[in-house]
């Protein structure tokens, strides 16, 4: 047997490294460029986007993985479609693809979300799992959406009262999936922002997707929407485990908000 030589450290200086790590990015995530909410595709592909630019980005994630629906493929079948010219993206962030027609393709859902989540934390996101958002911070003068209270998911499932931390932020990205979480709680405690939600409509694949590229960006100042999100707040139809539409989206948001907070 192979004698093997392990580096000995004791518990408190695990406990300390952790800590004074942890604490020095939270002092810079509490002032970041952009907020993300939602580690989906679209999320993440903004994220990555954004990053690429040069802009201060924070993922908060509820759950303790990457890639939002991607997971699920289509009723659990682990595939998904991707159609032009939304294969640029994955070609850029070297996930494989088989062309089935010209311009479909379908993927595997465990590398499509390895490769998304790697490609974003490359570019230099920070991705921070098991945290939800469960509201905005306002101005006033003009008006907008300046920031988020964030929370321990787990906090929030014990349904303890304690109160959240905040995080500011030039843009606040509503990825967060059907729900909109985000811009329905601007919504409902912000009338003034002038928010309606008509909610999502049932599938119409070949034209939801054109319609989700088109409509995600600003919902208000300081807030956008991607995904699935967008089309909650916008009134359109779904799309099923088609995923073009998420990761351009993301793509279109990020170039809208880039414009935005230049
Ligand atoms: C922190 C939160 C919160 C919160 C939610 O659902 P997602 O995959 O979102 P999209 O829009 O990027 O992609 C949608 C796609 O997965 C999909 O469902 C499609 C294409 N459906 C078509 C159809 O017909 O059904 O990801 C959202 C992520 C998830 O990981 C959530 O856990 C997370 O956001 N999240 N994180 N704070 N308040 N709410
Ligand atoms: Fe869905």
């Amino acid at each position: 047997m192979q004698e093997v030589k392990i580096k000995q450290i004791d518990e408190k200086k695990i406990s300390q490294y952790i800590i004074k790590y942890t604490m020095e990015d939270w002092m810079n995530i509490v002032d970041s460029d952009v907020v993300i909410v939602g580690a989906g595709p679209s999320g993440m592909t903004a994220g990555y986007y954004l990053a690429k630019a040069g802009k201060r980005v924070v993922v908060f994630e509820r759950r303790l993985s990457f890639g939002g629906g991607i997971g699920g493929g289509a009723m659990n079948f682990h595939k998904v479609v991707i159609e032009s010219p939304a294969e640029e993206i994955l070609k850029e962030i070297g996930v494989r693809m088989t062309e089935v027609e010209s311009g479909v393709f379908i993927v595997d859902t465990a590398e499509f979300m390895a490769k998304l989540g790697a490609a974003a934390v490359d570019a230099g996101v920070k991705i921070l799992h098991g945290v939800t958002v469960d509201d905005v911070i306002f101005r006033e003068d003009p008006l907008r959406v300046a920031g988020v209270a964030v929370e321990w998911t787990s906090t929030q499932m014990s349904g303890l009262h304690v109160d959240p931390l905040f995080v500011s932020a030039k843009a606040v990205l509503d990825a967060t999936g059907h729900d909109a979480e985000i811009i329905s709680v601007a919504s409902r405690k912000l009338p003034e922002l002038n928010v309606q939600i008509p909610g999502e409509k049932s599938a119409y694949s070949e034209i939801a997707e054109e319609l989700v590229v088109v409509n995600s960006g600003k919902v208000a100042e300081g807030l956008y929407s991607s995904g699935m999100a967008t089309a909650e707040v916008r009134g359109l139809p779904r799309m099923g485990p088609i995923f073009g539409a998420m990761l351009l989206s993301g793509r279109k948001v990020a170039e809208d908000i880039l414009r935005d907070i230049r």
